[in-house]
């Protein structure tokens, strides 16, 4: 076998063997998901792409999922026999938690690395599957806890069963899973720093305004933004005219344009047509103004499928645990710095 066959079998074998993993328990966060993954791709990703879905997720979102990722496994919770349901039943604030650790089942893969859907790559990060289980970044919020977004992992059936069981016991004492994964591996803060993943792997679009100098010496190496919060990027509405979202820049809640506009880019450019491929947003036709076609988006995926309270009792379990830098007192002076920044 010449040099360049045996690398390629090399890879090859890693391909299969490896995969990003990411959940979506809604259409809005298949949406997420569509941008997580077809960023993944444009970075050129050797690994394999898995997306989780539950049972809110409609039938046509889950087609369209299939186009970007190799596999898209149903996990049900409330599946009668399932341990998680048992677990569930003892814990019942536990549900999107309990969710998540499902991706511990993908024994068809050695290693993972497990990204929440409202994030997206900046650069491509195969490194990753180099470093060892449990690898994360630091939370902003309480750095010697790490978050949950963004985390390298083995399958393991054994793994599964002892975190349900610890689920069961002990809960969670942030109730949603990085409380319930910071305890179950509490060495992380202390023990092994190559599982300490630089802050550019998970960097919450919040902590520009946490720590802006630092940003500005180090941003533009961020490889993974992740959109903590209650509002995701596909809550906005795009305008492609001006590239940008519409709204007021003001708004405390827009936490960083130029993240979310990129996010915006990846949908209009690759998910979008995927989208109109499947039926799902009516084909553009010359003369249709592209922001009503997008704002028309936004409506499409969310409203028949889910009632929107249920959508955003999730959300919110979602990103418990996630302290909000953005408090309404510290808006007006983090904005000032930021403007001097952006100009
Ligand atoms: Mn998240």
């Amino acid at each position: 076998m010449n040099w360049a066959a045996k690398e390629f079998s090399e890879v090859a074998w890693f391909c299969l063997d490896q995969s990003f993993v990411t959940l979506a328990t809604n259409d809005s966060y298949v949406k997420g998901a569509l941008v997580l993954g077809s960023s993944l791709q444009q970075y050129r990703t050797t690994r394999k792409l898995t997306a989780l879905i539950t049972p809110q997720v409609s039938d046509l979102m889950r087609r369209v999922l299939e186009k970007v990722f190799d596999e898209v496994i149903l996990v049900n919770v409330l599946d009668s026999g399932d341990s998680a349901h048992l677990a569930l039943m003892k814990r019942p604030e536990l549900g999107i938690t309990l969710t998540k650790l499902h991706c511990w089942e993908l024994t068809q893969f050695s290693k993972c690395v497990f990204m929440d859907a409202d994030t997206m790559v900046l650069s491509n990060i195969d490194e990753l599957f180099e470093r060892e289980e449990l690898s994360a970044a630091p939370d902003p919020g309480w750095p010697d806890c790490f978050n949950s977004g963004v985390f390298v992992y083995r399958p393991s059936i054994e793994t599964y069963s002892q975190l349900l069981q610890f689920a069961t016991e002990k809960g969670s004492f942030d109730g949603a899973d990085q409380g319930l994964l910071n305890t179950f591996f509490s060495s992380w803060a202390t023990t092994d720093m190559s599982k300490h993943l630089p802050f550019i792997y998970n960097l919450s679009s919040t902590s520009v305004y946490s720590y802006l100098p630092a940003f500005k010496a180090f941003g533009a190496n961020t490889k993974v933004v992740h959109f903590l919060g209650s509002t995701k990027p596909w809550n906005y509405t795009y305008d492609s005219r001006t590239k940008s979202i519409k709204g007021n820049m003001d708004d405390p809640k827009i936490v960083h344009p130029e993240f979310l506009n990129m996010w915006w880019d990846t949908y209009i450019a690759d998910v979008l047509p995927l989208l109109e491929q499947h039926g799902i947003v009516k084909e553009i036709t010359t003369g249709v103004n592209m922001a009503e076609v997008t704002e028309a988006v936004s409506h499409v995926s969310v409203s028949p499928l889910l009632p929107t309270e249920s959508s955003e009792e999730r959300k919110e379990r979602w990103e418990q645990g996630q302290a909000d830098y953005m408090g309404v007192d510290s808006f007006d002076n983090i904005k000032k710095k930021l403007d001097t920044y952006l100009q």
